[in-house]
């Protein structure tokens, strides 16, 4: 048995998960949220896009920035507008598997939800996401956070799914490479290369672990239902803008192993970059 950590009854870190996320970038926490947690975070999730959806339909636009209406949506740091999104992104289980990876001082660096829409949904292109950092920060040098992709629907290569080009077969261990803006789809991309990664199929519920320096894109949708998953993005330390001030958010969540998030705190009038929790660009 080579467990080292127990995170919640029947969801374990070991340490072959450990060692594959240092050596390929990622790793695969299968089947770690609960049911009742999972019909919350698609409850939530139905309420952000039908709420985008709205606005993009108003406002006459087709697209914001990476979101195409109908095709994908990038949602980000709304989770403030809901009364139950910080129990999920604060809960005991996201502090295991965070800690397990960052250490024993975590931050909220960025959540999003991204959805991909029944039959349309776009493909996303081969990026790091540290290198949406750097392309919109040049010269930005941060620490590697951690992206948990928690997976709403069952994951296939047909409704969407990811893939993650391990580190040890392009060279992004702590690298982060130049990405190129894509027409049409205004996607970052990161690698050109014939390697088409690995396929990451994974149930409901379970958590794709990765590095913001592994290269990750995804398939489109074309099954008759939405394909969703929630992203949160944790930081070992408050990342900075190349300015020197603050980039995204960092919100403490663990201080020296312990679950520290304070809810009063959190107003959205501190550890908040300006301009952050509106998407809708
Ligand atoms: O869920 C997906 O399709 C991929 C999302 C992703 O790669 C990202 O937001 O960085």
């Amino acid at each position: 048995m080579d467990s080292v950590q127990t995170t919640k009854p029947g969801v374990q870190i070991s340490k072959t998960q450990l060692e594959q996320f240092e050596t390929l970038g990622y790793t695969i926490v299968p089947d770690a949220i609960d049911p009742l947690t999972l019909q919350i975070l698609r409850e939530e999730c139905a309420y952000f896009v039908g709420y985008i959806d709205g606005s993009m339909k108003a406002r006459g636009r087709e697209t914001y920035g990476i979101t195409h209406r109908g095709k994908r949506y990038f949602i980000s740091n709304r989770y403030r507008q809901s009364s139950r999104m910080a129990d999920f992104l604060y809960s005991k289980l996201m502090a295991d598997v965070t800690t397990a990876f960052l250490g024993q001082d975590v931050y909220l660096f960025n959540e999003q939800w991204v959805v991909k829409g029944p039959e349309q949904g776009m493909k996303f292109g081969w990026h790091q996401d540290s290198g949406y950092v750097n392309t919109l920060d040049p010269g930005n040098t941060h620490a590697p956070y951690l992206t948990c992709w928690c997976a709403l629907d069952d994951m296939t290569q047909a409704n969407g799914t990811i893939y993650v080009l391990p580190h040890d077969r392009v060279g992004t261990h702590n690298k982060v490479l130049p990405h190129v803006r894509e027409s049409g789809s205004n996607d970052l991309i990161g690698y050109t290369g014939d390697d088409p990664g690995e396929l990451i199929e994974v149930t409901a519920g379970s958590i794709a672990v990765f590095s913001s320096t592994s290269l990750h894109r995804s398939t489109a949708n074309n099954t008759p239902l939405q394909r969703r998953a929630y992203l949160a993005q944790y930081s070992k330390e408050p990342i900075a803008h190349s300015d020197g001030s603050m980039w995204s958010q960092a919100v403490p969540f663990v201080k020296a192993g312990k679950r520290i998030y304070d809810a009063d705190l959190d107003d959205g009038s501190r550890w908040v970059r300006e301009g952050v929790t509106k998407s809708e660009t």
